[in-house]
C-alpha cells in the first residue's frame, strides 16, 4: 500500500527545499511534548540497497520539527516507510533528524487490512465525508469501526508508553477520535491531552446519522482542550455535545463543557502558514526560473491573465464548480478568450477510493470539455500540472498568477488560499474565494467572496476581480497579507501551545 503525498497539509510533498526558517513554536512546552499524528516527520525508504529519508518539508510537519527538537518531545505516528522497520530499536523508536538526533519518532505499524479499513475505510469514508456534511459519500461498515478503534488503541498505548507525568499530548485530526479517552484512562489527570481537528465540525443534524457519534465526541470530550480552525465548527460541535449528553452543562460565552467532573475548552485556532518561507521561496531566484519555464513549455502568452488553483483531487474543493464557472467567463465574456489561462494544480489523493477516482474523472473531462470547445492552436484555457511541484516552484506560480480561486464547497480552513496571499510579495493578485472554506472567516471580508455553486455570479466575480482598478487589488491583498502575516504557522501554534500550558496549570492547582 503506498502512501499519499498531499494526504493532509501536514503531509506536504517532498520539496527538495533546504534552506528551511526553523518555526519559533516560542510557547511550546519544554519538556515532555508527544504529538500524535497518522503520517510521520520523516520516513525511510529503501532505493536500491541504500535506506533515504524523506523529510518534513512544508505545513505543519516542518513547522512543528524544530519545535519538536527543542523539546526532545515524541513524535507518535504511522512507520510507512519501506525501510521504516530497519532503522528502528526495539521499541520501534528512532532518534531524529537522523544526522543530529533531538527527538524521538516512536512508529507504529499497520497492516494493509488496517490501513484499508482505519484509513481508507472510516477514516475516509465515514468521518471524512460526515465532517463535511456530505451525507451521500459516506460508506459505512461495521469492521471500519472495529478497526478504527483497535488502531486508535495501538497509536493510544504508543502515546501512554511516551508520555511522563506533565507531559502535553497533541493528537491531530479525525484519525484519533477515540484514542484521547484511551489514554486519559492509563494517565488520568497527569498527563494534558489537546486535539487539533483539522477538517470542520458538522451540524448535529448531520453528525448524529453517524452510528458512533457518542462515541466518537467522548473520546474527544477527554481532551482538555479540543481545537478547530472557526467558531462556527465549535459551536457546531458544543451543540452535538449538548444534544448527546444530558449530563454535560456547557458553558457557551466559555466554550467550555462540565461533564463528570472533567471540563473540555474547546476554542478555535484558525491555522496559520509559514509566511516567512513562503515570502523567501516566492522570491527567490528557483521560483523566477520555474515561472519562466513554465509558461514558455505551456506557452502562455506574457501578458495572459493568469488564475491558479492548487488542490488535491478531492471532491470537497469545488474543482468541477471551479471550471464550469470558468467555462461560463469564457462563454459570457468572449473578450477573454486567448486572454485568460487558468493552471489547475491538482494532486492524486485516496485513489483507493471509489468517490475519488470519480472526482478525478470529473475533473478531467470537465477541463477536456473547456479545452475543445474554446481552444484554439496557440491558447488553451485549462493548463493542468499533475506532479508535485517542488515548494519554491509553487510559490513562483502562486506569486506570478494574478489570481487565485479556492472554491471548496466545505474546508475546514484551505491553506493555499493563505500561501497565494503570503506569496503576493507586489500585493498585486486577487484572491477569489469560497464563502464555504473555513478561511473565508479570516480573509473572506478582504477576498472575492463567491459561492461555488452559484456558477453565474462565480464568473461575473472572476471578472471583478480581473477588471477592478490596481489599486483595489491592492488595497485587498495588503490586508490580507497583513493578516496572514500575523497569525503565522507560529503564531498559531504558541497559541495552543499557551491555552494547553494554561490548562494544565489549572488543573495542577486544582490537586
Ligand atoms: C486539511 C483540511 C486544512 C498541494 N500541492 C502541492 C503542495 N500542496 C500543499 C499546499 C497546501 C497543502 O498541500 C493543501 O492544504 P489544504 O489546506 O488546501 O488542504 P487539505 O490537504 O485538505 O488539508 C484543510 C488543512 O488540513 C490544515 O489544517 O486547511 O481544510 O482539509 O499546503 O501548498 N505542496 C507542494 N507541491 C505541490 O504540488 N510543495
Amino acid at each position: 500500500m503506498t502512501s499519499e503525498q498531499t494526504d493532509e497539509a501536514a503531509a506536504e510533498s517532498p520539496d527538495g527545499a533546504t534552506d528551511e526558517s526553523p518555526a519559533d513554536g516560542g510557547s511550546a512546552p519544554t519538556e515532555g511534548l508527544v504529538v500524535v499524528s497518522n503520517r510521520e516527520p520523516y520516513s525511510h525508504s529503501y532505493d536500491g540497497d541504500e535506506i533515504t529519508v524523506d523529510r518534513p518539508v512544508g505545513g505543519l510537519t516542518a513547522g512543528l520539527d524544530p519545535v519538536m527538537q527543542r523539546a526532545s518531545g515524541t513524535w507518535v505516528a504511522w512507520g510507512d516507510g519501506d525501510a521504516d522497520r530497519e532503522v528502528v530499536d526495539e521499541r520501534d523508536r528512532v532518534g531524529v533528524p537522523p544526522e543530529d538526533p533531538a527527538y524521538t519518532l516512536r512508529r507504529v505499524w499497520l497492516d494493509d487490512d488496517e490501513v484499508k479499513e482505519y484509513y481508507y475505510g472510516y477514516s475516509n469514508q465515514v468521518l471524512w465525508p460526515l465532517c463535511h456534511s456530505d451525507r451521500g459519500r459516506i460508506t459505512y461498515e461495521p469492521r471500519f469501526w472495529e478497526r478504527y478503534e483497535a488502531v486508535n488503541r495501538k497509536f493510544a498505548d504508543a502515546a501512554v508508553a511516551e508520555a511522563d507525568p506533565g507531559s502535553l499530548v497533541w493528537f491531530q485530526d479525525y484519525h484519533f477520535g477515540l484514542a484521547p479517552a484511551m489514554v486519559r484512562r492509563e494517565l488520568g489527570d497527569d498527563v494534558t491531552l489537546a486535539h487539533f481537528w483539522h477538517i470542520p465540525w458538522p451540524t448535529w443534524d448531520d453528525f448524529r446519522v453517524c452510528p458512533q457519534s457518542r462515541e466518537l465526541m467522548e473520546g474527544l470530550l477527554a481532551n482538555d482542550l479540543v481545537g478547530f480552525h472557526v467558531d462556527r465548527f465549535c459551536a457546531q460541535f458544543l451543540e452535538g455535545v449538548d444534544a448527546c449528553f444530558d449530563e454535560a452543562a456547557i458553558d457557551w460565552t466559555a466554550g467550555e463543557v462540565h461533564r463528570g467532573g472533567s471540563t473540555t475548552l474547546v476554542k478555535s485556532f484558525p491555522m496559520g502558514v509559514d509566511t516567512d518561507r513562503i515570502e523567501r521561496l516566492a522570491g527567490s531566484d528557483g521560483a523566477e526560473a520555474f515561472w519562466d519555464r513554465f509558461r514558455e513549455e505551456r506557452g502562455i502568452a506574457d501578458d495572459a491573465v493568469v488564475a491558479v488553483g492548487v488542490d488535491r483531487l478531492d471532491y470537497t474543493k469545488g474543482i468541477p464548480e471551479r471550471i464550469r464557472a470558468i467555462e461560463y467567463f469564457l462563454e459570457s465574456y468572449p473578450e477573454f478568450r486567448g486572454e485568460f489561462v487558468y493552471v489547475q494544480k491538482a494532486s492524486e489523493s485516496r485513489s483507493e477510493i471509489p468517490a475519488y477516482q470519480e472526482i478525478q474523472a470529473e475533473v478531467s473531462e470537465t477541463a477536456e470539455r473547456v479545452n475543445d470547445r474554446f481552444g484554439t492552436d496557440d491558447w488553451e484555457p485549462v493548463v493542468g500540472i499533475t506532479e508535485m511541484l517542488p515548494a519554491e516552484s509553487l510559490y513562483g506560480l502562486y506569486r506570478h498568477a494574478d489570481l487565485a480561486l479556492v472554491s471548496s464547497v466545505r474546508d475546514g480552513m484551505n491553506l493555499v488560499a493563505e500561501e497565494y496571499v503570503a506569496a503576493q510579495l507586489d500585493n498585486g493578485g486577487a484572491l477569489v474565494l469560497s464563502d464555504f472554506a473555513g478561511v473565508d472567516e479570516t480573509l473572506g471580508d478582504y477576498a472575492y467572496t463567491i459561492n461555488p455553486y452559484a456558477t453565474r455570479e462565480f464568473a461575473e466575480t472572476v471578472r471583478a476581480a480581473i477588471t477592478d482598478s490596481a489599486e483595489e487589488r491592492r488595497e485587498r491583498m495588503r490586508h490580507m497579507r497583513q493578516l496572514v502575516t500575523a497569525y503565522d504557522l507560529d503564531a498559531w501554534m504558541d497559541d495552543i501551545f499557551e491555552t494547553a500550558a494554561a490548562l494544565g496549570d489549572a488543573t495542577a492547582e486544582s490537586d
